[in-house]
C-alpha cells in the first residue's frame, strides 16, 4: 500500500506554495550508453559545468521545443536542473516543513538536491513529492537550492505503459548498437517535465490526506469525512463545511466523521440541472503538539455532493439516469506536447461546453489535476483512466507488471478520490484480455467501501478474464470488425448500422451490463472534401458518424448509456505509413478548430440534453 495522501498542494493560512514553472537548464545524454550523466555526476555541480546546456521550458514536453530531431525521439535520460532562492523563514523557522512536488516526469526520474539523491519514481502522469526540509534547513548559506531531475522515457515490459527496445544489430543497415523504442499505442510518447514543479510548505505537523465520500438521504446530503494526520499524535481537528456563498451548513471533529446537510444542493452534470456543478467547502483545521510547541494547518477541499450508482441496464448520477455524451481527449498541443497549458486547457472546456459534452474519458493515462478540477466546476463527468495502455504482448503480463499496475493505479485513486466529476475508473485500453496470462486486476481492491462508482476497461475484445465479473461498464469497440467502415471493410458506410447493431445485442446478451461505446470515429484531414463521401474527407468522417448515431439512438433508452467519440483533436502520434503528421480523427484540429463533424456532434449532442 501507499505511504501518506497525496492532497492537491493548495495554499492556506499555514501552507505556501512556490511555483518553479519557467525555463529550466537541460540536456539530453546522447552518450553510447545514454549513462555518462551518471558516470560523471552531473548532479554534483551546476549542470552548465559538465557540458552546454539548451533552456528548457516547463511545464513542456521536450520533444519539439528545439530544431534539434535527434531530440524529437530521442530515447533514454535527460537532464533538467534549476535553481531557486528559498525565503529565509521556509529554512530558519524548524516547525516549518518544505516539500518538493513534481506534477509529473515520464516515465523514470530520480532528483537530487543540491547534489544529495532525494527521490525516485517510476511512472509518469502522477505527483511525486518528498520533504526536504533537512536539506534546506541546514544552517545560513541554504537558501539557495539547486533542484536536479534526470529523467528516462524508456518503456519497456515491465513499464506502464509498457514498450519493448529493439537492437537493430544488422550492421549493413544500422550502425553498431543501433536501437528503437516499441510502443504499442497510438500516441507520440511525449517525456519530460510535462506539468508543474512546485515547493510547498506546511507545518510539522499537518494534515496528510482528506478522503471523502457522499450520499443522499431523503431531502439531506452526507458528506463522510476520513483525515488522517502526520507529524503528531497529540491533535484535535475540526471541520466545517461551507456552502458556495461561505455559509456554515455542518461541522464534526475528529479524523471521521459525517457531516449532514438538509436540503443539500447536489453535484448534477453540466446542464442536467438549472445549477450544475455545484460545490460546498470542507475547511478541515488541525491543531497539534509538536515538539517544537503547538502548531496549526488548514486545507480546504471542494466537495460535490452526488451519488453514483450501476444497475444492469443503466448509469445512475443522483438517482437518474446519465447518458455519457462527450469524447476521448488527449493532452496533446503543438510545440508544447504533452505540457500543461492553461490557454489550451480552458479553450479545450469552452469547445467541450460549445460542443454540449457532459463527459470524457482521460484516454489512456490520468490528466492533470487542474483538468479534474475544472471538471468538478463545469459539470463535465471524467472516465479516470490509468496509462494501461498497450498490453498487447504475453511478455507484458507477469507478477512485476501486474504489481506496477496495481500500485499505478492506487496512485490515480489516492490523487483523484475526492473530484465529484470522477464516476469511473477505467484499468485498462484494449488490453490482450483473451490471453490467459493477462491476470485481472484486482478491482474492487481499489477503491474499498468507498464510492465504487465504477470500474471499466475499454475493450476491444469482451474481457475474457475473469476481469470482468468485476467491471460494472464495458466500453467497447468490439473486433475483428472494430471501427466499423474505418479499420475494416473501409469505405462500406452502409455496413455499420447492421454491425454495430449485432455488437451490442451480443455483448449485451453475454453480460447484462451496461455499455458505452467508448471510441468510435474516422479521420479526416481538415479541408478534405468529396461527395459522395470517401476517405480522409470531412464528409466520411461526419457520414459516419451519423451511420453510429442512427443505432445508437435504438439503444439508448435500453442498455447503452453512452458514447464518446475518437477524438476530440488531432493528436501526434509516432511515425508511420498510416499516420499522417499524427492520428486525424479529431472533430477538431490539433489547433482546436472545428471540422465539419464537430458541427454534427454539436447539433446532436444539445439534442439530446434536451430531450435528457
Ligand atoms: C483505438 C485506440 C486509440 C487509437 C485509435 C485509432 O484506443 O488509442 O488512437 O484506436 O486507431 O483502438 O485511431
Amino acid at each position: 500500500a501507499l505511504q501518506g495522501g497525496m492532497l492537491y498542494p493548495r495554499e492556506s493560512p499555514s501552507r505556501q506554495r512556490k511555483e518553479l514553472d519557467g525555463l529550466w537548464s537541460f540536456r539530453a545524454d546522447f552518450s553510447h550508453n545514454r549513462r555518462r550523466g551518471f558516470e560523471e555526476q552531473w548532479y554534483r555541480r551546476p549542470l552548465r559545468e559538465s557540458g552546454p546546456t539548451l533552456d528548457m521550458p516547463v511545464p513542456s514536453s521536450f520533444n519539439d521545443i528545439s530544431q534539434d530531431w535527434r531530440l524529437w525521439d530521442f530515447v533514454g535520460w535527460v537532464w533538467y536542473e534549476r535553481e531557486v532562492i528559498l525565503p529565509e523563514r521556509w529554512t530558519q523557522d524548524l516547525s516549518t516543513r518544505v516539500v518538493l512536488r513534481i506534477g509529473s516526469a515520464h516515465a523514470y526520474a530520480i532528483v537530487w538536491v543540491n547534489g544529495v539523491d532525494t527521490l525516485e519514481h517510476e511512472g509518469g502522469y502522477l505527483p511525486f513529492e518528498a520533504d526536504i526540509s533537512n536539506l534546506v534547513q541546514v544552517g545560513p548559506l541554504s537558501s539557495q537550492l539547486r533542484i536536479t531531475i534526470a529523467i528516462n522515457n524508456t518503456l519497456t515490459p515491465t513499464t506502464l505503459p509498457p514498450g519493448t527496445i529493439q537492437y537493430l544489430t544488422d550492421t549493413s543497415k544500422y550502425p553498431k548498437g543501433y536501437f528503437v523504442q516499441n510502443v504499442y499505442f497510438d500516441f507520440f510518447n511525449y517525456a519530460g517535465l510535462q506539468r508543474s514543479v512546485l515547493l510547498y510548505t506546511t507545518p510539522t505537523a499537518c494534515i496528510d490526506d482528506i478522503t471523502v465520500t457522499t450520499g443522499v438521504e431523503h431531502d439531506s446530503g452526507l458528506v463522510n469525512y476520513q483525515i488522517s494526520v502526520k507529524g503528531s499524535n497529540l491533535f484535535e481537528l475540526e471541520v466545517r463545511l461551507l456552502d458556495a456563498e461561505n455559509k456554515l451548513m455542518a461541522n464534526g471533529t475528529g479524523t471521521q466523521g459525517q457531516l449532514k446537510v438538509p436540503g443539500a444542493r447536489l453535484w448534477w452534470p453540466y446542464l442536467m440541472h438549472e445549477r450544475p456543478a455545484y460545490l460546498y467547502s470542507l475547511e478541515v483545521r488541525l491543531t497539534a503538539q509538536t515538539s517544537l510547541g503547538p502548531v496549526s494547518d488548514f486545507y480546504t477541499l471542494p466537495v460535490g455532493i452526488r451519488t453514483v450508482n450501476v444497475t444492469k441496464s443503466q448509469f445512475l448520477i443522483n438517482g437518474k439516469p446519465f447518458y455519457f455524451h462527450g469524447v476521448n481527449k488527449h493532452e496533446d498541443a503543438d510545440i508544447r506536447g504533452k505540457g500543461f497549458d492553461w490557454p489550451l486547457l480552458v479553450k479545450d472546456f469552452n469547445l467541450l461546453r460549445w460542443l454540449g459534452a457532459n463527459a470524457f474519458r482521460t484516454s489512456h493515462y490520468p490528466y492533470a489535476e487542474e483538468v479534474l478540477q475544472m471538471c468538478d466546476r463545469y459539470g463535465i463527468v471524467v472516465i479516470d483512466e490509468c496509462p494501461g495502455v498497450g498490453l498487447e504482448l504475453p511478455q507484458f503480463f507477469n507478477n512485476v507488471s501486474l504489481q506496477n499496475h496495481m500500485r499505478v493505479m492506487e496512485e490515480v485513486v489516492r490523487r483523484d478520490k475526492n473530484h465529484p466529476a470522477v464516476v469511473m475508473w477505467s484499468v485498462a485500453n484494449e488490453p490482450a484480455s483473451h490471453l490467459e496470462s493477462a491476470v485481472p486486476p484486482a478491482c474492487p481492491r481499489l477503491d474499498p467501501g468507498r464510492r465504487l462508482a465504477g470500474v471499466g476497461v475499454s475493450a476491444s475484445r469482451p474481457a475474457q478474464w475473469e476481469g470482468r465479473l468485476y467491471l460494472d461498464i464495458q466500453g467497447t469497440k468490439y473486433p475483428p470488425t472494430f471501427y466499423y467502415s474505418w479499420y475494416n471493410d473501409f469505405g462500406h458506410l452502409e455496413l455499420i448500422q447492421r454491425q454495430l447493431t449485432t455488437q451490442f445485442e451480443n455483448w449485451y446478451k453475454t453480460y447484462q451490463k451496461p455499455i458505452i461505446q467508448s471510441e468510435y470515429g474516422a479521420e479526416a484531414i481538415v479541408g478534405f472534401h468529396q461527395d459522395p463521401p470517401l476517405m480522409f474527407t470531412e464528409e466520411y468522417q461526419k457520414s459516419l458518424l451519423e451511420q453510429y448515431h442512427v443505432v445508437l439512438d435504438q439503444k439508448r433508452r435500453k442498455y447503452v448509456v453512452g458514447e464518446l467519440i475518437w477524438n476530440f483533436a488531432d493528436f501526434m502520434t509516432e511515425q508511420s505509413p498510416t499516420r499522417v503528421l499524427g492520428n486525424k480523427k479529431g472533430v477538431f484540429t490539433r489547433q482546436r478548430q472545428p471540422k465539419s463533424a464537430a458541427f454534427l456532434l454539436r447539433e446532436r449532442y444539445w439534442k439530446i440534453l434536451k430531450i435528457c
